[in-house]
């Protein structure tokens, strides 16, 4: 075959950009350049370095490799059939088809190795400085034989624009996470042309000054990768950046440096023009030349050998005394069950607002779960988030389990999804509800992927105050409601605060929002113990009477509020029910009966009193239903005022009551 007279290394790469153009132009859609261009250094990456283990693909000690370009989706299915993965040609022919292996985009996958979902640009690049993170924060209490791996990357021109890789990257510099290794596939094209259309800095001295390690190659010269992933690997201080000077949809004579490879197939005449231009055109489509199986099959039969040093360091860490159990309680991730009762010790017994109930759970919690770390964006004295008996972690010694994540809040969600699914930790993330809208698209990347990621979000309603609109949540409780497995909780007290954070804490397949307030809350008027097992149910009966005429769903602060309202209600002669429910979803996951039950549906007269947008309560409290929330921005003001001015006081809940139904004849 006339392909065995060539370059190895060459036949490889060729077979990776073919294979992913072949898939492009069946699938009719896809990104067939970046795979084409990148083909040279992922070939030696994954052929010389990348430490896995296709036949044990969760082996905690391996590298990871994450594509943050996540377009070229094809270039890491190429890698992954060839690497002996349960991706086969039928899926790679199957590419970006229902039910398939192959997604357009990856889609986080542990059983093959595709460690997050990527193709929102600069997430990938910043959930690696989050795995890179773990990965030292393990080594430092398992020790660097089990975890002295690296954390791998390729991501494009797009990512390196976005605003959360110079945040991730700042943050990476900051600590020197020499564990990182990525390759920068400097193609100089994107979407709408070349990258001189609108960005123009010397992105080698950018990361330079963010303390990086930055080497520049010519991304097609296979040795000049191998070496400068050498030198990644031997840099043990500074993450390393390596820019390759590449050319998206390298080996196609029509359309290499051009745009239009980008994001369309190449086309029938053109693909027939490359397989031409790079020595294959008699072969057939979806063709991997033996040589190539050979090299790979090698490949995983030395990184057997690596494997089995690994399991034998565990095998021989194992042997030390309590090894095997610390190693699980952060491995496992649980808890002995009732954590929220014992959760109750340790928060004090007055009114205090819940980020205080909070902070004071948090300190506990730390206490049981050792794989528990976090901190905030740079917020942790309003937010309650340090773990006071513990140290921070800084440049050289993750012995301590706070982060200080800077002002990146973007950045810190994506890092914490990162430290979530590298495993053996659990993130939680600090800041202002308010500034969720600054996260939100690594919130949504933790629903979508099922990462255990725990958002503490304090001062969560305009009783924020003084401070103004610019930091009075509005939409946010709704929005954040309306997004899938995100899990929102909202606390009214000392017990469900404690509720809330067992369930997040024990919520392995995706992540949690705590709406916390900063102004104090009453205690409610419910044993804590029975608050707890009823908050587990998502809402449930606080206060009520037989055949109540009127029930008022309340969540968090404004629980409050509504037995207060109730008060008033039951001395005019109105029997009122009144329900808390800390989190929607939960509740609504409930059984009907029990539904029913809470919240029976001939009870008509439903007023929902929530201090945010009313958006979505129409679900429960119906089309007849009153709701008492804030359609507008907020001011600045003290918070009683706004209390007054914006309507939340029993008095103008009961006349907005008296008013929506005047046959109750309340009497105010
Ligand atoms: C956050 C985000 N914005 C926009 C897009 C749409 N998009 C996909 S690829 C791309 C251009 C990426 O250019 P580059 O990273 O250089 O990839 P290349 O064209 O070189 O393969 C854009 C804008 C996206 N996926 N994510
Ligand atoms: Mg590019």
């Amino acid at each position: 075959m006339q392909n065995q007279s060539k370059d190895i290394g060459k036949l490889a790469a060729d077979t990776i950009r073919i294979l992913s153009a072949e898939a492009v132009e069946k699938a009719a859609s896809g990104h067939p350049g970046m795979p084409m261009g990148c083909a040279d250094y992922a070939f030696v990456l994954w052929s010389k370095y990348l430490r896995h283990n296709p036949a044990d693909p969760a082996w905690p000690g391996r590298d990871r490799f994450i594509l943050s370009a996540g377009h070229g989706s094809m270039l890491l299915y190429s890698l992954l059939h060839l690497s002996g993965y349960g991706i086969s040609i039928e899926d790679i022919k199957n590419f970006r088809q229902w039910g398939s292996h192959t997604p357009g985009h990856p889609e986080r996958n542990p059983a093959h190795a595709i460690e997050v979902t990527t193709g929102p640009l600069g997430q990938g690049f910043a959930m690696g400085v989050g795995m890179a993170i773990a990965q030292k924060m393990l080594a430092a209490r398992f020790g660097k034989d089990l975890f002295g791996g690296n954390i791998f990357s390729i991501a494009g021109d797009g990512c390196v624009m976005e605003g959360v890789s110079s945040e991730a990257a700042s943050l990476a510099g900051h600590l020197g996470l020499g564990n990182i290794v990525y390759f920068y596939d400097d193609n100089r094209i994107t979407i709408e042309g070349p990258t001189n259309l609108a960005f123009s800095e010397d992105t080698a001295k950018r990361f330079e000054s963010y303390g990086w390690h930055v080497l520049k190659i010519d991304g097609h010269d296979q040795a000049a990768c191998a070496a400068a992933i050498e030198a990644g690997v031997a840099e043990t201080e500074r993450p390393t950046l390596i820019i390759g000077r590449t050319h998206i949809a390298y080996g196609s004579p029509g359309k290499a440096d051009n745009a239009s490879a980008h994001g369309a197939p190449l086309g029938a005449e053109e693909l027939a023009a490359v397989k031409k231009n790079l020595g294959w055109e008699n072969l057939p489509e979806f063709h991997v030349p033996k040589e190539v199986r050979t090299v790979f099959e090698n490949r995983a039969v030395a990184l057997k050998a690596e494997y089995n040093l690994w399991q034998n360091a565990f095998k021989a860490a194992r042997s030390k005394a309590d090894f095997t159990a610390r190693w699980d309680a952060f491995f496992s991730g649980e808890t002995a069950p009732e954590l929220a009762e014992r959760l109750l010790k340790y928060l004090p017994e007055k009114p205090q607002a819940t980020r205080q109930y909070s902070g004071a759970a948090l300190q506990q919690l730390a206490e049981e779960l050792p794989g528990l770390v976090g901190g905030s964006a740079d917020l942790a004295p309003s937010n309650n988030t340090l773990l006071k008996k513990f140290a921070s972690i800084k440049r050289g010694d993750f012995a301590g389990r706070n982060i200080h994540f800077g002002v990146r809040e973007f950045a810190m969600a994506s890092v914490s999804n990162g430290m979530a699914l590298f495993g053996g930790i659990i993130p939680y993330a600090g800041t202002f509800l308010i500034f969720s809208d600054y996260m939100r698209p690594a919130m949504r990347h933790s629903a979508l992927m099922g990462a255990r990621v725990v958002y503490v979000l304090t001062h969560d309603s305009f009783f924020v105050g003084e401070d103004g609109p610019t930091h009075q949540p509005i939409e946010h409780l709704a929005s954040l409601r309306a997004m899938p497995n995100m899990a929102v909780w909202r606390p009214a007290d000392r017990a469900e605060t404690a509720a809330a954070w067992e369930a997040a804490v024990m919520r392995k397949n995706g992540p949690t929002a705590l709406m916390l307030t900063r102004q104090e809350v009453p205690i409610l008027p419910m044993d804590a113990a029975r608050v707890v097992s009823s908050a587990r149910r998502g809402a449930y009966i606080l206060a009520d009477t037989a055949d109540p005429q009127i029930v008022i769903i309340a969540t968090g602060s404004e629980v409050g509020l509504a037995l207060e309202a109730r008060t008033a209600l039951e001395s005019a002669g109105i029997k009122t029910r009144v329900i808390s429910m800390p989190c929607t979803q939960v509740f609504e996951a409930q059984d009907k009966t029990y539904r029913d039950k809470v919240l029976p549906p001939q009870l008509r007269k439903r007023v929902v009193i929530e201090a945010a947008a009313t958006f979505g309560w129409e679900r429960h409290a119906g089309a007849d239903g009153l709701l008492i929330g804030l359609d507008r921005f907020g001011a600045s003001a003290p918070g009683k005022v706004l209390k007054e001015k914006f309507g939340f006081t029993a008095k103008s809940a009961l006349e907005r009551i008296s008013r929506k139904w005047p046959e109750l004849n309340v009497k105010i």
